[in-house]
């Protein structure tokens, strides 16, 4: 008698494979790319999970969370401001007050439970997944993304010439942090003007992210750190309800233009 079932290798490989595959070509198609798996990424994939759309996240890293598992420095804790503590309420995260109207809770806890309550919507995931590039219709309208594995981007020339994979979307969220990776690309071709990122201003940057969370291309949406890199805005910091809100934002910004693919 052994404690476990029995099982065949071939069995276990054939779950992971099988399991996988079955997901991946489910998502070839889905209603919202969101480009990287930090604060602003999860908490859009959340409620767009939530309002019952086929969401897709892609990190390039094989953890998700981003920024949001160091506050600042070293150190493993994390800070909102009001109102964002409401986020904190909805999923659970304990905190306590460290002066009126700034919050302060445990790293680990906090995105922890977001990344579950992500997982809990019916967000899936593609890890170790670098993209790349947009698939741009004539229409002047992104349409996908392109993706490759991830470390084929730190490989040398002549071994990576691997080519990557496309995926269609009604909508990417670029969340790709201080880089945005992908609006980038769009920059890259003229098609977009990115100002950088401005100097830090904590009590600035917050209310300036949420506000220009949008559109900032046809079917391109930018949040977090990518939004404020676009259009210029202080950075914050390791505060993070800016962060979550500007997610939330961009879940709603989404919804319009689904729904908008929809009737037209
Ligand atoms: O950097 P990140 O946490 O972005 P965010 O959601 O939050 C920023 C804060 O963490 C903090 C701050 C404000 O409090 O200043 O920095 O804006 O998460 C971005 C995620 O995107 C992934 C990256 O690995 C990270 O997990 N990522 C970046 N580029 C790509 C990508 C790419 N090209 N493909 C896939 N994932």
């Amino acid at each position: 008698m052994t404690l476990f079932h029995p099982v065949r290798e071939r069995e276990v490989a054939k779950a992971i494979v099988g399991s996988f595959l079955r997901q991946f070509e489910e998502y070839i198609v889905s209603d919202v790319i969101i480009v990287g798996g930090g604060p602003s990424g999860l908490v859009a994939g959340r409620e767009l999970g939530k309002a019952g759309l086929k969401v897709l996240i892609i990190e390039r890293n094989n953890y998700l969370g981003g920024g949001f598992w160091v506050g600042g420095y070293f150190m493993n804790k994390v800070t909102l401001r009001a109102p964002a503590q409401e986020i904190f309420d909805e999923l659970g995260v304990p905190y306590s007050t460290a002066s009126e109207g700034l919050y302060v809770a445990d790293a680990p806890h906090a995105c922890s439970r977001l990344i579950a309550a992500t997982c809990d919507a019916g967000v899936k995931f593609l890890s170790l997944t670098l993209v790349e590039d947009l698939v741009v219709r004539e229409d002047n309208r992104v349409a996908g993304v392109v993706v490759n594995w991830s470390p084929i981007a730190y490989l040398p020339n002549e071994i990576s010439a691997l080519d990557p994979i496309p995926l269609e979307t009604k909508v990417v969220i670029d969340a790709t942090g201080h880089d945005a990776c992908v609006a980038r690309k769009l920059v890259q071709r003229g098609a977009l003007k990115m100002a950088g990122e401005g100097a830090l201003w904590i009590d600035k940057s917050e209310d300036a992210v949420v506000e220009r969370t949008g559109e900032v291309y046809p079917g391109l949406i930018a949040t977090g750190m990518a939004g404020a890199s676009v259009f210029g805005l202080p950075r914050m910091g390791p505060t993070f309800g800016g962060m979550l809100l500007s997610g939330k934002r961009a879940a709603e910004v989404a919804i319009e233009i689904v729904q908008r693919s929809v009737v037209s």
